[in-house]
Parts: structure tokens; sequence; C-alpha cells
């Protein structure tokens, strides 16, 4: 099957496997794990940033972030769909006690500075304090849009002229490097963290990684041990994760091309609803008018041709590729898309 559910259903390659099973380990709760602390500071330097904790999952990653940046009863400004306030089961109240200020991004998930500035909470008894701004890129509801380094530095101006913290979900800040064409640590050179992901587009089995200054990674720390998140001999995992950097990254700008290659055959049928403009990356969202085809009839008509996609939404849907996702594969998929929206 070819899956375009999302780049999670990535299996580990052959160079990973190996990596995983010749990997010096030690129990990184102690901190002793010599490939984990070595994919920690590689992480710290590549994102400009002190230190580097290296997590479970995006959703540790992100609620560490967010425990070490705030006190409980605190306000997070948040783009109105980011996956920190929509898809972490609530985590953000349950494990912080936060709440969330949701702001409208304009275009594509990016905030606009001056409604950051706006929104930030006045000192007044009534309101929750405003501690934390956060940004996500790419972003994954406006189909995978970049923020560039301008526009994360303007709402970064705002936040810290008024004390607050700025932390970036950057799940998919690779591909975003990617398609910007800039170094990543670009991209994240004025927030105080972020949280990367080596398990979506970088094709390895499970991890993320959280950065920023010491401190707040020594608070993170804490935070990943009572959510349950301090892992022994995890070098196994980290070892596929060097990997990822070293063979996964350089690659990802074919992703983005067959994401484009499938998009633009799918802008080329009446009843779709695309925008090619913000498909920039891998991830491609698009709306199906029901009188042409009810959307389940067409990821049917697709699994009959081996690929499976996203059809949880109705009538819109997500495809997204990743490292196992060939070229042809994405041929095979525009050729698909031609056949069961042209009858
Ligand atoms: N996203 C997953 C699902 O949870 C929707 C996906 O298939 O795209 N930030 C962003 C921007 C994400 O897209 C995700 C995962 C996460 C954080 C959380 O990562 P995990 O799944 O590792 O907890």
């Amino acid at each position: 099957m070819i899956d375009l559910r999302s780049d999670t259903v990535t299996k580990p390659t052959p160079e990973m496997r190996e990596a995983m099973a010749r990997a010096e380990v030690g129990d990184d709760v102690l901190s002793e794990d010599p490939t984990v602390n070595a994919l920690e500071a590689r992480c710290a330097e590549l994102m400009g940033m002190e230190a580097g904790l290296f997590v479970a999952s995006g959703t540790m990653g992100n609620q560490a972030a967010l425990f070490a940046h705030t006190k409980r009863g605190d306000e997070v400004i948040v783009e109105q769909y980011a996956h920190v306030g929509m898809y972490e089961g609530g985590a953000f109240a349950v494990l912080s006690g936060l709440v969330l200020n949701k702001l409208v991004g304009r275009p594509w998930g990016v905030l606009d500075p001056n409604e950051v500035r706006d929104a930030i909470a006045p000192d007044d008894v009534h309101r929750a304090p405003t501690t934390l701004v956060c940004l996500e890129n790419t972003h994954n509801m406006s189909s995978g849009t970049v923020i560039t380094a301008e526009q994360t530095r303007a709402v970064a101006d705002v936040a810290h002229g008024r004390g607050l913290k700025l932390h970036i979900d950057g799940a998919r800040i690779f591909n975003a490097a990617t398609c910007l064409g800039v170094e990543a640590r670009l991209l994240v050179k004025h927030a105080d963290s972020v949280q990367f992901c080596f398990s979506k587009g970088l094709a390895a089995p499970v991890g993320s990684m959280v950065c920023g200054t010491r401190e707040f990674i020594l608070r993170a720390r804490r935070a990943r041990k009572l959510m349950g998140g301090g892992m022994r001999q995890a070098g196994v995992l980290a070892a596929a994760c060097h990997v990822s950097l070293d063979t996964i990254v350089p690659r990802l700008h074919e992703d983005h091309a067959h994401a484009r290659l499938i998009a633009e055959e799918l802008a080329t049928h009446d009843g779709v609803s695309i925008d090619l403009n913000a498909i920039q990356t891998n991830i491609i969202r698009f709306a199906l008018d029901p009188t042409v085809m009810e959307g389940r009839r067409l990821a049917g008509l697709l699994r009959d041709r081996g690929i499976l996609i996203d059809a949880r939404g109705g009538q819109k849907f997500r495809l997204v590729t990743h490292n196992d996702v060939s070229a042809d594969d994405a041929q095979t998929v525009a050729q698909a898309f031609a056949e069961v929206l042209t009858v």
C-alpha cells in the first residue's frame, strides 16, 4: 500500500535498524546514555540553542516545554488550529493548568504581531497572566505551510517586549527549512524553545527533541520525568534519529516535489478545492464537492488501487508524502486521482 495518511507511518530504514542494533547505551534517566547525550548535543548545535532533551513524542515535547515555561493559571497565545491546543488531549489544561487564547492565523497559521500584542492580558486581577506564545512551523492544519524567520521574529519581538516567551512547535521544522532553503536554526533563532519530531517526515520510529537554554532544559527534564517520559536505554531510539539527520533531512525536498505533483493533478479536477499556493512542503489538504463523489467512496476507490488516504474529515482530506513514498508512487497516486475523479 502507498500510505498517505501521515508521515508518522514511515518505517525505519535499513540503516536505522543497523544503527539501532549497534547503539551504545546507558541509563538516560541518569544522563548516562552516550547515544542520547550525543543526539541532544548535536540537535542543540543544529538549532543554535544551549541544550536539548530527547523525549518520546512531539506531544510530550510540546507539553514539557509548556510546563517548563509557565505556571498554573497562566494563559498561552496560540493559533486557533495549533496541534498543541487541538490535538494533544487538552494536556495544556490537564498537565500544566493553562488556558489558551486562540488567534486566527493569517495567512496559513502565521500569527499577526499586532493581534498578538492586543491579545496579551493587561496586568489586571480579572485576567490570567499571558506568559507564552506558540507558533507551529510547518503548520499542519494549513497544508504544511511555512513560517519565515522574519515572521517569527516579528512575533518574538512583541512577546519578548512584554516579557513573554516564544515556543515553536517545529514538528516539521526541517521541512520548513528545506522549503525556504535556510538552516533550521535561522527559523528558531528568535524563539526561546523548539520541539521537533524524528518520527514524522524524518522517518525514525520514535522520538522528538526539545531545545532551549540549559536552565529551561533542566525544567523540561523534570517535566519529562513527572509525565512518565524518563526512558532508560533510549540510545537504541536515538541511534535511528542520528540516521534521520544524516540521511533523511537531505532528501526532504523529494517529498515536497511529490506532494506538488499530486496537488497539481488534483487541481485540474472540477469539484476539488485546493489552494496550490499552500502546498509548500509534504502536506496536501483538499476538499471534494459531495456532488462529484462522497468522500468515503473516493477513499474506497483509492484503497482498491493500493492507496490509503486520511478520509476522517468527510469531504475534507489530508495527504502526506514521506520517505516511504517514492517518485513512482507519487506518479501512481496522481494517475489514480486522474482515473477516479474523471469517471
Ligand atoms: N501530528 C500527527 C497527528 O497527531 C495529527 C499527524 O499525523 O500529523 N505537532 C504537530 C504539528 C504535529 O503534527 C504532531 C503530530 C505533533 C505535534 C505531535 O507529535 P506526536 O504524534 O509525536 O505526539
